[in-house]
């Protein structure tokens, strides 16, 4: 068994689905359902046994103890965060609490629980870190992109609580001895994302012909990587990568906000034409984020060189699969956006905790 944190967000639940359809060994998920989580996004699981769902906090200690010392797994994948840059610039303390905190009391359960393990158990446990490149800071536009190398540089509270939470993990393989693995992954995207993001705003806005806000200027640069190819490069790093090491994950595909989103634009007019006119009409121009990073880029040679992992998807691939996602799962949206979701979880998963 391993133990997934954060299982029913946006990676996370992609993790887990992708998980469970490759191989047999179950899945234990500690996740606190805030407005991030969504049973929803695991409703194909229900009632199969080797998922097992925990309604908690990475920062209840004695229940991460209560929970390793029950299911033993093998293995902890923490995805659980607070993820969103501009929430965090809005209210900090969440994400110094989960992001930090919260992955403190991992890295001490976990240390207690694999000091105790002997021979092979003990061998072969791994403590895997899921982080950002938002960690590494703003690259100008001749940089090379982010080595495994570079100098963190955390800008936004997201960013540093994230950096933190990445020299926690690094000091507790380096004093402790934990096997850690961390993992440094750009901008996600793909189904189950939730409408707060970039892309699944855009998609939804851009449906309900409401405005596509775009801050500062549109030429802020991220590097976009299909959720899918996100989540094999974490069993990759999982399965074969060395311990105390830490991967730059990413796709090579650097594209400025404005192209991203006259990209979604273009192929909303070809499979869902909307009377009023092309959707770029929707394009708004707003404030700037405070603080807002210019560009990030990964180079992914490290990963690629010792672990094989290649994306499968490219942007065209990816971004058209994740547009007839959003089409084919609007009442998904609808239920995050009127809060629905709840009513979903409380109707399926009513009082039932460990072992639902
Ligand atoms: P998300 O916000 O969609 O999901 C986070 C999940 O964590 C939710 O299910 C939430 O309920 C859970 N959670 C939050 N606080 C918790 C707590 N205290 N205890 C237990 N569970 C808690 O996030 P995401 O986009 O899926 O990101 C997952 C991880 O990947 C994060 O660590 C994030 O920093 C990292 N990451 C994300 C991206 C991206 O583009 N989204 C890119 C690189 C790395
Ligand atoms: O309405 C918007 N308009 C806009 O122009 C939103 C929501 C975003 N943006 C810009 C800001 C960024 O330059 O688009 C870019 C992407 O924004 P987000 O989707 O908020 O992602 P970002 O801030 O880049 O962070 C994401 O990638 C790295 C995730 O939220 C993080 O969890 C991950 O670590």
């Amino acid at each position: 068994m391993i133990l997934v944190t954060g299982g029913a967000g946006f990676i996370g639940a992609n993790f887990v689905l992708d998980w469970l359809a490759a191989s047999d060994e179950p899945v234990l998920n500690l996740d606190a359902l805030t407005y991030a989580g969504n049973l929803e996004n695991l409703a194909r699981l229900q009632g199969d046994a080797r998922h097992v769902f925990v309604h908690g906090d990475i920062c209840d200690r004695a229940l991460v103890d209560r929970l390793l010392a029950e299911y033993r797994p093998r293995a902890i994948v923490h995805f659980a965060a607070e993820s969103h840059v501009d929430r965090s610039i809005h209210g900090p303390a969440a994400f110094v609490r989960t992001n930090v905190e919260g992955s403190f009391t991992l890295l001490e359960a976990a240390r207690a629980y694999w000091s105790a393990l002997e021979g092979e158990a003990r061998e072969g446990f791994r403590f895997l870190h899921v982080s950002t490149d938002e960690v590494y800071g703003s690259l100008g536009p001749a940089d090379p992109p982010f080595a495994e190398t570079k100098a963190y540089e955390p800008n936004s509270p997201y960013s540093a609580s994230k950096a933190a939470s990445d020299h926690l993990v690094r000091a507790w393989h380096h004093t402790y001895g934990l096997p850690v693995l961390t993992t440094n992954c750009s901008n996600n995207y793909g189904p189950c994302q939730f409408p707060e993001k970039l892309i699944p705003l855009v998609i939804a806005n851009a449906l309900a012909g409401r405005p596509l806000p775009i801050y500062g200027d549109g030429m802020n640069v991220r590097d976009w990587l299909y959720v899918g190819d996100h989540c094999a490069a974490v069993r990759e790093v999982l399965a074969s990568g060395r311990p105390g090491e830490t991967y730059n994950v990413g796709g090579w595909n650097e594209m400025p906000n404005i192209e991203i989103v006259r990209t979604i634009c273009a192929l909303l007019d070809e499979l869902r034409p909307d009377p009023a006119g092309a959707h770029e009409r929707l394009i708004t121009f707003v404030a700037d984020r405070p603080g807002h990073d210019r560009r990030y880029a990964i180079d992914a040679r490290k990963i690629e060189r010792e672990l094989g992992w290649r994306p499968a998807e490219t942007f065209a691939t990816g971004i058209r699969r994740t547009v007839a996602w959003y089409l084919d799962h609007q009442d998904w949206v609808a239920h995050v956006q009127s809060g629905a979701y709840r009513d979903w979880i409380a109707a399926n998963y009513a009082g039932r905790g460990a072992g639902a």
